[in-house]
């Protein structure tokens, strides 16, 4: 069976957000274009509280977004603590699309969003704030894993203090029926996180990255620990050495353990990899990392990635 056009994407919101991604897949449309519908989704729900309206804030009670979009031309852009937004991947895009640059970075970023037409709205949902409030009662920075996967969560429940969502970003990599590949990360990033601190997900390389002659993978989790070892292109530029995805991800998951393996006892960072022939698949450090899948055969199949622990 023909294995594209697919779109596979973190956690189990991608279900939803692959769902308005195959809307364009499965209509000839562009990679590109359905990788931005498909993230919008979780960028509007305000019951995911990590990506875009709803996120929960920094330290400082900011709601500050990263994102960013790469297509099989290597064009690619992105968008760095940027703020009162709701959709982060499309002011990505226009970088990519209207400035000669990759990379717009807080105010500056939220300057070009307004001048492009965005509209400036307030992202802290009551839900959220509350969430905050309560944290700046102890005001520990400690995230926690595995929140993004609610089904895990009901298997191995899991105490959250001060409503601790942390990280969930939804990674999402499409091929279109051209056999086009093109790929999207956004996120609220780090749950009080300190004002200012950007992880992984808007750096190419890094959460996300894109190669049409080979294929592409993205990350969620600490990003801290994906930025220092450029973990998106090194599992793209293994599986050009040949490796499967899985493989691919799994020793880029290793890269991880043995650089820090302390660090990484204690901390959640998937890959999820797709490569030019449609095969795809991921690994993380800790169980409960899950993602979705979606091509003319199966429809936002749930699948829980391989993990080490
Ligand atoms: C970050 N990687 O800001 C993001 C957070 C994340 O699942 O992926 N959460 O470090």
């Amino acid at each position: 069976a023909k294995k594209f056009p697919i779109v596979i994407s973190t956690w189990d919101f991608g279900i939803a957000a692959n769902a308005d991604a195959w809307k364009v897949l499965s209509t000839g449309g562009r990679a590109l274009d359905a990788v931005e519908q498909g993230v919008w989704v979780p960028e509007a729900d305000e019951n995911n509280q990590s990506v875009g309206y709803g996120g929960l804030p920094d330290r400082d009670g900011h709601v500050t977004l990263d994102a960013c979009i790469m297509d099989e031309l290597g064009n690619c852009g992105a968008v760095l603590a940027l703020e009162h937004i709701k959709h982060p991947i499309s002011v990505a895009r226009k970088v990519m699309e209207k400035t000669p640059h990759v990379m717009l970075a807080g105010d500056g970023a939220l300057q070009f969003a307004l001048e492009q037409g965005f509209k400036k709205e307030n992202l802290l949902t009551p839900a959220s704030e509350k969430a905050w409030k309560e944290w700046l009662k102890t005001a520990q920075y400690a995230p926690v894993m595995n929140v993004e996967n609610k089904l895990y969560q009901k298997a191995a429940p899991q105490k959250l203090p001060g409503n601790q969502y942390n990280h969930d970003t939804i990674g999402m990599l499409a091929i279109d029926a051209k056999g086009n590949i093109s790929g999207a990360c956004t996120t609220s990033g780090m749950a009080y996180k300190l004002h200012g601190r950007i992880g992984d997900s808007p750096i190419i390389g890094a959460g996300l990255y894109v190669d049409n002659e080979v294929g592409g993978a993205t990350s969620t989790g600490v990003g801290e620990e994906v930025v220092r070892n450029v973990g998106s292109f090194l599992v793209v530029e293994l599986m050009r050495q040949g490796y499967a995805p899985e493989a691919a991800c799994k020793e880029a998951v290793m890269r991880i353990i043995k650089k820090k393996p302390e660090t990484a006892k204690n901390i959640q960072v998937g890959f999820l990899a797709i490569n030019k022939k449609g095969e795809y698949g991921a690994y993380a450090i800790q169980k409960g990392f899950s993602y979705a899948v979606c091509n003319a055969e199966k429809q936002d199949l749930l699948i829980n990635g391989k993990s080490y622990y």
